[in-house]
């Protein structure tokens, strides 16, 4: 195989959950322009009306399924509707999630509970929903979202980091157990990016973003477009050979301890 066919996604099925917005709407995009066949969900049936419309202003088939990926019968019950109307899911890209920024504290276990449970636990939920097929196959690539919070804290989102974490170790564990299977289990770890859950931390003037350029060597935030390339790669046959890790897309971040406020 040529080395740039390997990143050729003609013939694959992708189902991207929260595919309708933000990172999980670039990376879908980016999956359908490396020849996909484009599954996503969202529990919104407003929500998956305008994204489908949306992919399609753009050239792009999705097809759209409405299920809560922490519901594991309704899980179960779309992934097989989706196999049957679509094709069988080659890659699953655990893209939904949310976020609470509300100080350990002050955290009520409901609210804690919430994000686990999405963040976490619907990603173990979808991920062992779609690994049965593609045992039987011999062949599937699971891509998780973790975040810069699988690394590292900080203050409000301890929710979003416990699960973030556990998504972390949860990528790895999967990824040993599936291996023998042909099924490789990797995650993307976003930094700072700018989407709508940035949003209210991202705008000129707040601390938080004047933090964030001066702590990051890239000196800026993430643009949505910036995944495409680590999307494809780990969905691909590029990475036949690659599980258990997290790739961080993050502009170098991670790997810094940041300037002193006198340094440029
Ligand atoms: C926050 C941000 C982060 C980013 C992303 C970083 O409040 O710190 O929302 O959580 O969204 O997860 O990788």
């Amino acid at each position: 195989m040529k080395a740039l066919q390997l990143f050729d996604l003609t013939g694959k099925t992708a189902l991207v959950t929260g595919g309708t917005h933000g990172l999980g709407m670039a990376i879908a995009t980016a999956l359908a322009q490396a020849g996909a066949k484009l599954v996503i969900n969202d529990v919104s049936a407003e929500k998956l009306k305008g994204a489908v419309a949306e992919y399609a202003a753009n050239g792009i088939t999705a097809h759209g399924y409405i299920f809560d990926v922490t519901d594991e019968a309704a899980v179960e019950k779309h992934i097989a509707l989706i196999e049957k109307e679509v094709g069988p899911i080659d890659i699953l890209v655990n893209n939904a999630g949310i976020i609470k920024r509300i100080p350990a504290m002050e955290m009520s276990v409901a609210d804690w509970q919430q994000v686990i449970n999405i963040d976490l636990t619907g990603p173990f939920i979808m991920s062992k929903a779609v690994a049965k097929g593609m045992k039987e196959r011999g062949y599937g690539k699971i891509i998780n979202m973790c975040s810069m919070m699988s690394e590292v804290g900080r203050d409000t989102v301890s929710a979003y980091a416990a699960a973030k974490g556990g998504l972390k170790m949860l990528t790895k564990n999967l990824a040993t157990e599936w291996a023998r299977y042909n099924i490789q289990v990797n995650a993307i770890g976003p930094g700072y990016f700018a989407t709508a859950q940035t949003a209210p931390i991202r705008y000129e003037g707040h601390p938080f973003n004047d933090f964030i350029i001066k702590r990051t060597p890239a000196m800026r935030w993430g643009q949505p477009e910036d995944l495409a390339g680590t999307a494809i790669y780990l969905a691909s046959h590029a990475s036949d050979f690659v599980s258990g890790h997290v790739v961080y897309v993050d502009g170098g971040i991670l790997a810094s301890l940041g300037k002193a406020s006198n340094e440029e």
